[in-house]
């Protein structure tokens, strides 16, 4: 069996205050976990480390409560603090060959994969799963460099075996295909945070993957 097929989840929930546009983060994640979701990312922005520390207190209450693995975004300082089960970085972030030096396997290293030449660096073989960044363009993100799209992953998945997570505008009418093309898994923002209810989208988006 390839290696990426142990990577036991397959609906990746990302999450800010913002995204969830005025509503409790907290009871968004709680639904979200209702519906399906089986690990989550916390990604502020702009916010400074005790702030992110306390928001992700709480919210790792909420995963240890429902057994879910929690990935703090850029801040290996939180991730490390809180126990959290693994960081996020990108190209402008602390590299995963520093975060692997010091925490050694105490932390799971996502890395998001902007650059086909990134396949071959140092930093994306230490990595433990990486992020298809982003696979559709989308409003939540625009600061971004490759549309992957489907050839994209099957690219990236004749390359790698490693977890692969897709990102970007992932939603109902791309999740099934998005797996078929070789992802483990789809990360979402807006498809939970902004729907009208967090715990039937989540469902819905979960029908959709095998
Ligand atoms: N990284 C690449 S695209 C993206 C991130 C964080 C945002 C995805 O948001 P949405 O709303 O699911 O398209
Ligand atoms: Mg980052």
């Amino acid at each position: 069996m390839p290696l990426h097929r142990l990577f036991p989840y397959q609906l990746y929930l990302v999450i800010s205050e913002e995204a969830c546009r005025g509503r409790d983060f907290l009871t968004v994640a709680r639904q979200a976990i209702a519906g399906g979701v089986d690990i989550i990312q916390l990604r502020e922005k702009n916010i400074d480390t005790p702030a992110y520390l306390a928001k992700a207190t709480q919210l790792k209450a909420i995963t240890d409560h429902y057994n879910i693995p929690l990935i703090i975004n850029d801040n290996v300082a939180v991730a490390q603090h809180i126990g959290a089960f693994g960081v996020h970085v990108g190209n402008s972030d602390t590299p995963p060959t520093e975060i692997r030096a010091q925490w050694g396997t105490l932390l799971q290293i996502g890395y998001s994969i902007e650059y086909l030449s990134q396949l071959d660096n140092e930093e994306t073989l230490v990595a433990d799963h990486l992020g298809i960044s982003p696979v559709f363009s989308t409003a939540t993100k625009t600061d971004t460099v490759t549309e992957w799209g489907l050839k994209g992953i099957e690219l990236i998945r004749s390359k790698t075996n490693k977890p692969l997570i897709a990102i970007g505008n992932m939603n109902k009418t791309n999740a099934a295909a998005v797996m078929q093309a070789g992802a483990n898994c789809i990360a979402v923002v807006s498809a939970i945070c902004s729907a009208e209810n967090p715990e039937k989208a989540a469902y819905e988006l979960r029908n959709c993957l095998s």
